[in-house]
């Protein structure tokens, strides 16, 4: 017996979920839930047709276009695609693929599925005459004026095109564009994105095209809608090498896959790469190759009958938060972390995720005991992007408190006019801001000192056998051995740290005693003062002293330093215990100082640098590095490394999937140098100088 009710119940959730996703631009719950209630329906529908609504979800592609934007109606709908989400699936889809073919095996062209906003671009005569949002399939939203602001999309095709084209693809926001808008908007205080997709769809349907053009987005063609007057190759992967070829990106991880086992290959390579690309894919698109085939295997009513979309684990996933608790950092910033029930996203278990700061959790909205939403993305740490307001049960939700004094010293928290963050006053006498100033004292881009981790450093303070950095230097090696590990539980016996590693540790110390000028000065841990600051630093003046020295003017005039880092760096030296804690680090005249000898930036400048005076951007992944050793070497040369590609911009260095700043630099003419020859020129000058 089909239970009728439940059915509604689907139908009309479903309804008012994907009004909100499509219409509003701010989904309600997860894509993974809205997919769960979907897939039940589904299965309702398929077992009793007879309960069919008229209204049902399933009978719709995408949701209603909205009427601020002039309705267009699309000559050839924008399909969308049926889902899998396991092996077994796969393998039926490919047997049918098969069986159409009288067994053979087939051949696919297999593409990462982009997780943005589709759109349909059409150019005729090569120049670009209309963009629109896919809306329903059948009526979409005219946003040619937005999607003129888009620099991947091209205004005027290149080479040999057909008079008139069609051509579908996906619009979106890279990750480091998204995560770098949501930084900023967290300093503003406005609002920040859910997620890049959300991001890509408000962005794009924004009534003044300004203001699309101040997002970071880009696009993906893959499937041409229709063509008129001109040929085009008879394939799908061979089509998009010929829209490549007109100036149209195309996703560079599209791949002839053939059977089963190519598709599964194909799926779990992209699935392995999934975090370390530059944008959010929810899955592979598996699309038989050869378009004679497509045309004659044709169109169920809603899905083509020759593609599937294979979906990935989700990156969002509903859990409940159990707590909240407030960290202490270096800078004695305090920051609230969501407690959660543990959940799998994004392939990792999450148990907690950050919440930024007070005015995130009141933008949230978000309760004790709410339901949220958790995304993990890439290497991105877990955040909290949403509460689901419609699963909150008003008796136990619970205002969340934000703490007037330091949880781990009682110190009053401050938080100063204009900034976002709250702040404990305790400064070193609060055991958090040590323990994080020691961390970062010990880390590897600054004194890299081996061996202290968070468990060690903890003890050493919570112990008081260290109160400042300086104490580092004084540990002997029965200091350390003493340090107990793992108290006594259970029948088992308490760890100590034993000789052998504290005698590792001071050595690992000892040899830190010589350093550049640059790391020490990123070591201090001023405020804002990163590694890339304090190379500018210890480029422009030759010593510590004058660093120490320099008045506001003097440093606003380097290059990247404002007048905040400025201010940081002025106030940094101007408070006494920090000069006690340099004089007591570097003082060699005083017996009792840690002695550091602090040695020339690293790698001087002058005809030593053969990058001296280049800037270098780097964009996309490389394989043989990652980005930061990437920065470090060319830095190691000379080279200055920057975020943004500009016409001063020496070269852009490009590894795979590169993102908008790739697009940028061919328009402006910047040149680009790929991976290889990047290695090669790389090692050839580091060689210069006898090194790898
Ligand atoms: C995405 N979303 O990446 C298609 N898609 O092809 C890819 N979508 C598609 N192909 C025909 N790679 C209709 C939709």
């Amino acid at each position: 017996m089909t239970d009728v009710s439940r059915y509604r119940e689907l139908v009309d959730t479903l309804n008012r979920w994907a009004k909100a996703y499509y219409v509003d631009d701010n989904p309600l719950v997860p894509d993974s839930e809205y997919d769960r209630l979907y897939r039940e329906l589904e299965q309702i529908e398929r077992a009793d047709p007879s309960v069919i609504a008229q209204d049902s979800p399933t009978h719709r592609i995408g949701g209603a276009p909205v009427s601020a934007f002039e309705s267009v109606n699309h000559r050839v709908p924008l399909m969308s695609m049926g889902d899998i989400f396991n092996d077994a699936e796969m393998r039926d889809f490919d047997h049918r693929m098969s069986e159409f073919q009288g067994g053979a095996e087939v051949e696919y062209c297999a593409e990462p599925k982009l997780d943005g906003l589709a759109v349909s671009l059409i150019y005729r005569n090569g120049l670009l005459e209309r963009a629109a949002t896919r809306g329903d399939g059948r009526v979409g939203e005219n946003i040619t004026a937005n999607a003129r602001t888009i620099r991947a999309i091209p205004l005027k095709l290149t080479g040999k095109y057909p008079a008139y084209l069609d051509v579908r693809g996906e619009v979106f926001m890279p990750r480091d564009g998204f995560e770098e808008w949501n930084k900023k908007a967290r300093e503003r205080g406005t609002k920040p994105f859910a997620n890049p997709r959300n991001a890509a769809a408000g962005s794009l349907r924004q009534l003044d095209p300004a203001v699309t053009a101040s997002r970071p987005l880009t696009f993906n063609a893959y499937y041409v809608g229709e063509y008129e007057g001109g040929e085009l190759p008879q394939t799908q992967y061979e089509r998009l090498m010929s829209l490549k070829e007109m100036g149209l990106p195309v996703n560079p991880n599209v791949k002839v896959e053939r059977g089963e086992r190519g598709l599964r290959e194909f799926y779990e390579d992209i699935l392995e790469r999934r975090p370390t690309l530059n944008y959010d894919i929810d899955g592979v698109v598996l699309k038989v190759n050869s378009l004679s085939i497509q045309e004659r295997m044709g169109f169920t009513a809603k899905n083509p009958r020759w593609a599937i979309a294979y979906k990935f684990p989700p990156e969002e996933m509903m859990t409940k938060l159990l707590g909240v608790e407030f960290q202490v950092g270096r800078t004695g910033a305090i920051t609230p972390v969501a407690r959660l029930r543990p959940v799998y996203v994004g392939g990792a278990t999450v148990s907690s995720a950050t919440l930024h700061n007070e005015d995130e959790i009141r933008r949230l909205g978000l309760k004790l005991n709410d339901t949220v939403v958790v995304r993990r993305a890439g290497d991105v740490i877990p955040q909290v992007s949403a509460v689901v307001l419609e699963k909150r049960v008003p008796s136990e939700a619970k205002d969340i408190v934000f703490p007037t004094v330091c949880p781990e010293c009682g110190s009053k928290i401050e938080r100063l006019k204009g900034e976002a963050v709250a702040r404990c006053t305790g400064a070193l006498a609060c055991p958090a801001q040590l323990r994080e100033g020691i961390l970062h004292f010990v880390s590897r881009d600054a004194m890299d000192i081996e061996g202290f981790g968070d468990r060690i450093v903890e003890e050493l303070v919570s112990s008081g056998k260290i109160r400042s950095v300086a104490d580092l230097y004084h540990l002997g090696v029965s200091d350390l051995a003493s340090l107990m590990l793992e108290p006594e539980k259970e029948g088992h016996k308490a760890r100590f740290l034993g000789k052998t590693v504290a005698a590792k540790l001071v050595a690992a110390v000892d040899k830190s005693r010589k350093v550049p000028l640059n790391r020490f000065i990123y070591a201090l841990g001023i405020r804002e003062v990163g590694a890339s600051t304090a190379r500018t630093l210890a480029t422009h003046f030759s010593s510590l002293d004058e660093i120490m020295k320099a008045d506001l003017n003097t440093l606003m005039n380097l290059p990247d330093v404002g007048v905040v880092v400025a201010e940081h760096i002025t106030d940094f030296f101007r408070e006494k215990r920090n000069l006690e804690i340099i004089r007591e680090l570097t003082d060699p005249e005083d017996l009792f100082s840690a002695r550091i000898e602090i040695t020339p930036l690293e790698q001087a400048g002058g005809s030593l640098a053969p990058l001296d005076g280049r800037t270098y951007v780097i964009t996309g992944t490389l394989s043989a590095m990652d980005r930061n050793t990437a920065k470090e070497r060319l830095q190691a040369l000379g080279a200055k490394v920057s975020g943004s590609v500009s016409r001063k911009t020496y070269a852009v260095i490009c590894g795979s999937d590169p993102g908008s700043k790739f697009t940028k630099a061919t328009e402006l003419g910047v040149r680009i140098i790929y991976e290889e020859e990047f290695l090669n020129k790389l090692s050839e000058l580091e060689g210069l100088r006898g090194r790898i």
